[in-house]
């Protein structure tokens, strides 16, 4: 194929090795949360000042997080490969726009942004959100973190599923493939005909589904995929 068209999806591995936690590794964010206390509207409702809290903790140490040769790399495949490439993240830090990754779908939502409750206004969020903060559109006490949790849609679906239906390659980066739609995005590629690759510390939940793994470390294995990319 001349110009392949690729899809990339990353989850929390990606940025492990710029020191933010993972969620189902060993002493992971799920270790230390219950999942419906601080991921679900639930959650939210029943105690907004605990997921505001997990939210601004999190929101502090992606400030101070720098990107990783993973990042790198794939901002490089973005600037020079020829054909279309979507990247998709799970991860709501900014890692892949601080190397320099133009278009980042957070398909998860971002720590750097807020949302009204109420009018669906978003905003970029203060380092530091608090409860009841009013929103700048319809004045409502309803801020809340712009994320999606268990339970919400994930954003741009659409975009997601048309970018994966004309897919050459699909490539899962650091993520356990435990989470859905995220985790079936790799049978939409292959459904189609696209070569499917996982590069990921473990194998991933869904690894049978891929074609070819590349099992290491993100910062190693990802810029030897795309030089790989590149060169052919
Ligand atoms: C939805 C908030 C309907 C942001 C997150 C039963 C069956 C199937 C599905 C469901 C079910 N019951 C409920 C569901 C749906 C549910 C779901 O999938 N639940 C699971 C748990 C069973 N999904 C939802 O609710 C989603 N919404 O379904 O809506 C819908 C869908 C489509 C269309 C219309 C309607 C919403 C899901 C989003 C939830 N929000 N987080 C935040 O707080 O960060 S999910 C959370 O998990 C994060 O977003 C995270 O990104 C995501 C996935 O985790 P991973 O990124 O994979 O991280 P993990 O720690 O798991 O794995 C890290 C991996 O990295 C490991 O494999 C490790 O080996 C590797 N690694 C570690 N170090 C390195 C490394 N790899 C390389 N290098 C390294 N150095």
């Amino acid at each position: 194929m001349a110009h392949p068209s690729i899809v990339i999806l990353t989850g929390a591995g990606i940025s492990a090795e710029s020191g933010l936690g993972t969620f189902r590794d060993e002493g992971g964010l799920w270790a230390q949360h219950r999942i419906e206390d601080v991921a679900t509207p639930e959650g939210f409702a029943r105690n907004p000042q605990l997921v505001v809290d997990f939210y601004n903790a999190r929101r502090a140490q992606a400030a101070e997080a720098v990107p990783n040769a993973g990042h790198a790399a794939l901002a490089r495949l973005q600037a020079e490969h020829p054909g279309d490439v979507l990247l998709v993240t799970q991860n709501v830090d900014d890692l892949h726009e601080k190397a320099g990754s133009p278009d980042v779908l957070h398909m998860h939502g971002a720590l750097n942004s807020a949302l009204c409750g109420a009018c669906e206004q978003r905003w970029p969020a203060p380092l530091e959100m608090h409860v009841g903060e009013a929103c700048p559109q319809c004045d409502a006490p309803t801020a809340r973190p712009d994320i999606v949790w268990f339970g919400e849609i994930p954003y741009q679906m659409e975009r997601i599923e048309q970018a994966l239906l004309n897919a050459d390659i699909f490539a899962a980066i650091g993520t356990s493939g435990n989470v859905y739609p995220a985790a079936g995005f790799v049978q939409m590629a292959a459904h189609v005909g696209a070569k499917t690759v996982e590069m990921n510390l473990d194998p991933s939940e869904t690894v049978a589904l891929f074609e070819e793994t590349r099992p290491g470390k993100a910062s190693e294995t990802v810029p030897e995929w795309v030089a790989s990319i590149l060169g052919s």
